[in-house]
């Protein structure tokens, strides 16, 4: 079995409202390491990476603390590819969405270097497909996947080398249920994937993951970036930007022992829990059950 590596970046400078910076600590006490130990699989604990502080300031040019995301940006990039390159699994506990773009960057730079196919699934209720024109709030957690997709300023596109760093196919995203307008768009144009949740109420959550399943195979890099905001507040409150009528605690489990079932696993982002917004660490807990499922642990009799 594959040794796990988790990689803490404590901060929410590329978010509207503060607290992300606190989630990698609300998962070590809610026992991430331990749980997952449990089931039999190596964890390690990397420790928490650092960068800049938020200097909560308004946009310019339609970007919050753009600086400030390329450095930590540039920090998760090297530490997730390494992790690759020693052959471990990397699990980065964010902090804001906004770090996806070093965590995915570096992903697709060593499915590049290995020659594998690269699938990444985004679960969100966002579809942080923003530009600093497109953006209501100029914050960057809603823009990783433009940025990933070659789409913004050089610092925050090259970060992992080539330009772009994904094609549209490599990425489905589920759980979208806030787009904003010119935002909208932009799915349309790169012809993004998306399984809203008008398609998982039409369809329920096992079709809508066999379809955004398809396709992968004993060559494909599987990588999830999971927001925390993808889940109904109902269950999980713990969390900056909540939208209602997410996918409950069963759905949220069937999608993850699904994502296990297919055994590719092999690199995830849990991000955007901020313990400010939380009940007693409940979403921490959540969180860590969900984690669990991710990795295989089924409460079936079978
Ligand atoms: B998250 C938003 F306007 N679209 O761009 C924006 F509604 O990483 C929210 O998915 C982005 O949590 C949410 O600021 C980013 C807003
Ligand atoms: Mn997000
Ligand atoms: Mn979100
Ligand atoms: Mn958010």
């Amino acid at each position: 079995m594959k040794q796990l590596r988790l990689i803490g970046a404590p901060t929410d400078i590329g978010a509207g409202r503060r607290g992300a910076s606190m989630g990698p600590e609300a998962l070590r006490v809610a026992n991430l390491q331990q749980a997952l130990q449990q089931h039999g699989l190596n964890v390690t604990d990397g420790g928490d990476l650092s960068g800049p502080a938020n200097p909560q300031q308004g946009p310019v040019d339609g970007f919050r603390h753009l600086e400030q995301v390329v450095a930590w940006n540039r920090s998760v990039h090297e530490a997730v590819h390494a992790t690759l390159q020693q052959g471990q699994l990397p699990v980065l506990l964010g902090g804001d969405h906004a770090l996806a773009i070093g965590s995915i960057a570096a992903v697709a730079q060593y499915c590049r270097e290995q020659g594998k196919k690269l699938l990444v699934l985004w679960l969100d209720a966002h579809a942080d497909a923003n530009t600093n024109t497109s953006t209501p709030t100029g914050n960057i957690h809603g823009m990783p996947v433009t940025s990933l997709l070659g789409i913004g300023p050089d610092q925050l596109t090259s970060i992992g080398g080539k330009v772009p760093a994904l094609q549209p196919d490599a990425i489905r995203q589920i759980g979208i249920r806030s787009v904003d307008r010119e935002e909208k768009q932009h799915l349309h144009e790169l012809g993004l994937r998306v399984y809203d949740m008008r398609h998982i109420d039409e369809h329920g959550m096992r079709v809508t993951m066999e379809q955004a399943l398809s396709g992968i195979d004993a060559d494909t890099h599987l990588h999830v970036s999971f927001d925390i905001d993808f889940l109904d507040p109902a269950v999980a409150p713990g969390v900056g930007t909540a939208v209602p009528g997410g996918p409950t605690y069963r759905e949220t489990q069937l999608c993850m022992e699904m994502i296990a079932d297919t055994g590719r696993l092999a690199s995830l982002d849990v991000m955007e829990l901020n313990p400010a917004c939380d009940v007693r660490n409940q979403t921490a807990e959540l969180v860590v059950e969900l984690v669990e499922s991710l990795f295989g642990k089924s409460t079936l009799i079978r």
